[in-house]
């Protein structure tokens, strides 16, 4: 297992690199051009800049998320070949720099989602936050509205260019069925899946969070036999899934240790992180513990560890706590905790193997 870290780039997080370089077995960064809009090429030079800054403190950049697909491809417009172009570019030039997996997610409109960014808990930690009733009664420009307007930072999956074009969007996949999406899914794979392997790019779907349908749009990367089909759409290992435990824990149907199990070797990259969901659907991001959540993080890592995994790793989001400031779920001590656990247990598997 090899950990990363996830970083916004200079200037637009609160983190510093020299402070992730002092996190127990961290060897690089996540990162992305965040700047660039969906669709477009990325710039070798501002590729090659991240890379140096990375390299002062010796950490690695081959692991990128995301490199988002244009609406255009996910709605199946004729406008999407030219997108498609730009991604296979934009592939190539990552793997010339050194990348070795792609994230990326396939989520109409909206990325992750959720109610509220900074719900205080018990123990006074604020974390991420999910209502369901809320979401189901809720108009999607309110959310926007109230989540923009909480954060001092640009979200990934909430840059002002997608909710600039939210009505025209919603207006567009009222015609875009699930069954649509998947093959929309599959013209895409289809297209870059040979350009990922000739250039020994691994690409990493995200599962949809929270992985059901939200305000009728369609979803597709919601459970195991979603992502079955999704794998099974090019059958190459260069097809893989960034399998994260946190946004498919928000469905207590979904068994994601069994999801390791099955898909092991088509797992480039493994966000790990707990959620805690309540009876009537909520759900709150807690620390990493198993014991603070539903999901049994510590079964994840067994099946990791017992499938021999040599993939990429990164805590994923953590509660606010200490006072920090930070992006919603990015904080440096949450999230530095959480490795520390996925490292004792991963330690642990490492020295009971092989004593026995
Ligand atoms: C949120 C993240 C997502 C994720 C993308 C991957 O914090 O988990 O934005 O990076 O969905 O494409």
């Amino acid at each position: 297992m090899k950990m990363t870290f996830r970083w916004y780039g200079e200037g637009n997080d609160s983190i510093s690199l020299g402070q992730i370089k002092q996190i127990p077995g961290v060897e690089g960064i996540v990162w992305a051009l965040h700047d660039v809009p969906a669709g477009e090429e990325w710039p070798s030079d501002k590729i090659e800049a991240v890379k140096k800054q990375a390299e002062q403190y010796g950490l690695n950049i081959d692991v990128v998320e995301s490199v988002n697909v244009h609406e255009d491809i996910k709605l199946g417009l004729p406008t999407r070949d030219h997108y498609i172009e730009n991604y296979k570019r934009t592939i190539k030039k990552l793997a010339a720099a050194g990348v070795k997996v792609i994230c990326y997610n396939f989520m109409p409109v909206f990325d992750w989602t959720r109610t509220d960014l900074f719900k205080e808990m018990e123990d006074g930690s604020t974390a991420l936050f999910f209502e369901k009733a809320k979401v189901e009664d809720m108009d999607p420009f309110e959310l926007v509205d109230k989540i923009s307007s909480n954060s001092a930072y640009t979200m990934p999956g909430w840059e002002p260019e997608r909710l600039s074009k939210l009505k025209e969007l919603f207006e567009a996949y009222k015609n875009v069925s699930e069954e649509e999406l998947f093959q929309n899914l599959e013209y895409f794979l289809k297209e870059i899946i040979p350009v990922a392997e000739e250039n020994n790019i691994k690409m990493g779907i995200h599962p949809d969070d929270p992985p059901f349908s939200i305000f009728g749009l369609p979803r597709i990367m919601t459970n195991q036999q979603n992502i079955r089909r999704v794998l099974s759409l090019v059958d190459s290992p260069s097809n893989g899934v960034t399998l994260c435990s946190g946004s498919l824990g928000a469905n207590p149907d979904n068994n994601v240790a069994e999801m390791v199990r099955e898909f092991a070797d088509r797992i480039p990259f493994a966000h790990i992180r707990n959620v805690k969901v309540y009876e009537n659907g909520d759900f709150i991001e807690t620390s990493h513990r198993s014991s603070d959540g539903t999901v049994d993080i510590l079964e994840i890592m067994k099946a990791y560890h017992d499938s021999g995994f040599t993939g990429y790793a990164r805590p994923d989001h953590g509660r606010h706590i200490w006072g920090e400031e930070c992006r919603p779920g990015y904080g440096l001590y949450d999230r530095g905790l959480g490795i520390m656990y996925l490292w004792g247990i991963w330690d642990s598997l490492e020295r009971i193997g092989r004593v026995s």
